[in-house]
């Protein structure tokens, strides 16, 4: 269904919001919808009607909105992002709706268990890590703050692989999340839109005017796929709209009139390729055709459903800057700049210069690294093949910001090197980053260091010349699915001291402090964790038959598995602690107890993160199986760590692990998460834990770590890791246990490559980092050793990150970027 079909006569009615109304609904949809008794009926049966009744509560203020946006002819944010890593929707459908209770008794009265039918479903885990989520994030919150907004991304039949462990090491299995149905979709092939491929280009005789036009060689359909995307409790739905590829009629008539009919067959399959399969690289992306196919799939889809669709049919897109702003999430969807300049010129006919001054103005840029292999290029040989048009735009973009740079510069060739979009070397290249800094009105890093390092290392030249351009606007988190949701008992205890407010106004959470000096409150807040624990204890038996001790620190470090992220600190940290217990120097019965959680997926080519699970696994395994260690350590590793795990482990933890070598994490999420559920943070002075300690407080905080300028230092001196082995006897006996094949059935070769890669090359200076890590986990210890401290530290923790919510990143991106008021009355 398209936007402008909706008509305010049409507009339906939601059932019931009574238990007797929900009921009514639920064996509805049970019969009608599925086609069962309730007696016949299976679990997915039930969460399937469960799905559908409960949508029905959302309908009516989706469509309402929808009309509302339209008619207030308001600017609309257009997120443009290749991922989306939404978690469960059952439980975030009923809290936007507030419909829990009813449903929870409703169902009760027919016998069955709510919770049951929430463990039913399967997220749709379309994205790889913290960018998708993310992305899933904002769209929250700007349905939560009644900001219209698109979502607009790929619906990918298999998202984020599942993994599994052989003997401790990854194996991946397709994430099949379509397979038992997928209630909270709505198809319309009906308004699926065609993008094309490859051809070539030409230029005519348009009256006089010379146009080119692009002679396509293939194309393929993209079929819309609209998900709800609920505001809290205040009547909003935003959509999120993934485009799923389907083959055109011109495939379907190849099969007909060519004798070749399994070919024509298969030649339909290599269009729906393109929507297939999520790539499974965190932040080191790969430069595949089918990835280019992808991205260039979803903008093109997207920006003919806006201009086609969501605008008028009258729109003068003159104007269109005042009604939308695409915002770039990354570089995947640059590929959007060339596409909207090809519709406003070859197909509008519009000038070119006055196509660029309204596309400069549509576009908006938010970088996500600071790693140089992670910024994206397109070879020209590939892009002139499959978008040979878009190739040409480029150039002619690359062309006249040149020429404006040389006039302002005369003579400086190597400043015009350095900033032209396309590299000669070392092989001719589009750098799409620089094609996103050209075209976008503001680019923006995702934390105060990452944007300030942005800036000045990785587009220094960039932000010289434009220095309004770059910005900061630090990341954020939804306090609906990563507190209320998540970790009831504590929003339990927060509404108790602060009210209910704070769900939507996080920085309420402030009203926490002064009782973090209040005995009996630091009490409730101990029961609340004690109680995520044991709760995360049953998950783990029933999901993995893990048992957890009791009465142990849980440390936790959840993450995608990178180098840079530095899980092998932390195994350096945990082998330390075990030779410490055999050297005697520990003592297993009056030692802290702790339990060392992980949950790491690493990207399926990528060999050295594999061979870091590898290493966790086997390190878990002769730890949590030694008897001299008499239980006092234990290393979990949950397969397949996701959305719903983490919030069963998040609000669990006690210690927070976020070690990434200065200068390397962008901004993370993860650590606003476990900050808000009261973990204390260890942490190097990166990304947004600069932030998060500036605000919580150094006493509330265990930094530690080279700064990034001293990172800079020792990598330009030249730094040797061996040397910090050689002097450092601690981590020279840590090494050695793994060299040595302690956890690998003594066989030293298993991890060889990885000791050897530390040892020589430690590109993330895990070694030089290892001193200052060990001895603020002795601080750890220490501290977490005063209980009542520990716990003041932890609810002041709590009560300060109220800045970390993504409704404050979304009220930034508004102020700084995209100008789009709420669209609040009719
Ligand atoms: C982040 C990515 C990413 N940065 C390429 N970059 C990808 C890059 O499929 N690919 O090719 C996928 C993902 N992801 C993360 O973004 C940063 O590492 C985090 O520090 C940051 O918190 C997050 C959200 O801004």
């Amino acid at each position: 269904m398209t936007d402008k079909r909706v008509n305010g006569s049409a507009v339906v009615t939601s059932p019931q919001n009574t238990v007797e109304g929900f009921v009514k609904e639920f064996l509805r949809e049970l019969s009608f919808g599925q086609g069962v008794t309730l007696e016949r009926a299976s679990v997915n049966d039930q969460y399937l009607a469960l799905a559908r009744t409960v949508r029905q509560y959302l309908m009516a203020r989706w469509l309402e909105t929808l009309q509302r946006q339209r008619e207030a002819q308001a600017k609309s944010v257009a997120y443009l992002s290749a991922e989306y890593l939404l978690g469960r929707q059952l439980d975030n459908a009923l809290l936007a709706t507030d419909l829990t209770e009813v449903v929870e008794e409703g169902l009760a009265s027919l016998g069955i268990e709510l919770q049951t039918l929430r463990d039913q479903e399967t997220e749709p885990g379309l994205g790889n890590g913290g960018l998708g989520r993310l992305a899933a994030c904002f769209v929250d919150s700007l349905a939560t703050m009644s900001v219209p907004c698109i979502g607009y991304g790929i619906r990918y039949d298999y998202g984020i692989f599942r993994q599994t462990f052989v003997d401790g090491w990854q194996v991946e299995q397709p994430d099949n999340w379509l397979a038992l149905g997928a209630p909270w979709e709505f198809p319309h092939p009906e308004a699926a839109v065609t993008v094309h491929f490859g051809g070539r280009t030409e230029t005519y005789d348009d009256e006089g005017v010379e146009r080119t036009r692009w002679v396509h060689d293939w194309d393929v359909l993209g079929v819309p796929f609209n998900y709800m995307v609920p505001g809290y409790q205040n009547g909003r739905v935003n959509t999120l709209r993934l485009w799923s590829a389907k083959a055109t009629q011109a495939f379907d008539l190849q099969i007909f009139n060519s004798g070749e009919y399994v070919d024509a067959v298969r030649a339909q399959t290599f269009a729906e390729n393109i929507s297939k399969v999520l790539y499974p690289e965190d932040s080191t992306p790969q430069g595949k055709e089918l990835r280019l196919q992808q991205q260039y799939f979803f903008v093109a889809c997207s920006i003919k459903d806006f201009v086609d669709y969501v605008l008028p049919e009258d729109f003068d897109l003159h104007r269109l800057p005042e009604r939308i702003i695409f915002q770039l999430n990354d570089t995947h969807p640059v590929i959007a700049v060339p596409e909207l300049m090809r519709v406003l010129v070859d197909e509008k006919k519009w000038d070119w210069d006055e196509a660029w001054a309204v596309t400069q103005q549509c576009f908006a840029y938010t970088c996500h690294t600071l790693l140089p292999e992670a910024l994206e290029v397109w070879s020209v040989e590939l892009m002139g093949r499959l978008l040979p048009r878009h190739l040409e735009i480029i150039y002619r973009i690359n062309e006249e910001f040149l020429a404006e740079v040389a006039a302002k510069h005369p003579g400086d060739d190597a400043l015009l090197e350095r900033m032209s979009i396309i590299a000669e070397r070392p092989e001719r290249s589009v750098r799409m980053a620089y094609l996103a800094t050209v075209a976008g009105s503001k680019v923006n890093g995702v934390a105060a260091l990452h944007s300030d390092l942005l800036r000045d290392k990785v587009l220094p030249d960039f932000s010289a010349y434009w220095p309004d351009k770059f910005t900061n606007v630090t990341n954020g988190v939804t306090p609906r699915r990563f507190v209320r949701l998540s970790n009831p008992a504590l929003s339990e205890l927060i509404t108790e001291a602060v009210g209910v407010g704070w769900v939507t106004d996080l920085e309420r959470l402030r009203g926490m402090e002064p009782l973090a000096d209040d005995q009996e409150f630091r009490e409730k807040f101990r029961a609340v964790k004690a109680h995520n624990k044991e709760r995360l204890s049953t998950l783990l038996q029933a999901r993995d038959g893990i048992t957890l001790p009791a009465d142990a620190m849980l440390d936790v470090m959840v993450k995608r598995l990178h180098e840079y992220k530095r899980q092998t600190l932390k195994v350096l940290h945990i082998v330390t602690l075990y030779d410490r217990v055999l050297r005697g120097e520990l003592d297993p019965a009056t030692m802290q107890k702790r339990v060392f959680a992980f949950g790491a997926k690493a990207a399926p080519g990528y060999h050295m993160a594999k061979q870091i699970i590898g290493l966790i696994n086997h390190v878990g395994a002769t730890i949590n199986d030694d008897p001299r260690l008499g239980g006092a350590l234990t290393v979990v590793f949950p397969p397949n760590y996701n959305v719903t795990l983490a919030e069963t482990l998040i609000p669990a933890a006690d210690l927070s692990e976020q070690i990434s070598l200065a200068g390397k994490e962008a901004s993370g999420t993860g650590n606003m998460k476990f900050a808000l559920n009261g973990a204390l943070t260890i942490g190097t002075d990166d990304g947004a834990n600069v932030e998060i300690r500036e605000l919580v407080g150094d006493d509330n905080f265990f930094l530690f770590g080279l700064l990034e300028p001293q990172v800079a230092d020792l990598v330009a001196a030249g730094y040797q890791p061996g040397r910090y082995y050689e002097e450092d006897p601690a981590l020279k006996r840590a090494v050695d246990l793994i060299a040595s094949g302690t956890f690998s059935g003594g066989d030293g070769s298993v991890f060889a490559p990885l000791v050897q890669n530390l040892l020589t090359e430690d590109r993330f200076l895990a070694l030089a980092d290892y001193r200052s890590y060990i001895d603020a986990q002795d601080r750890v210890d220490a501290a977490y050793a005063d209980v009542e401290g520990w716990t003041r530290s932890a609810i002041l923790n709590v009560a300060r990150s109220g800045f970390f919510s993504s409704d404050r990143s979304m009220w930034d991106y508004i102020d700084r970027i995209w100008h789009t008021p709420p669209v609040v009355s009719r």
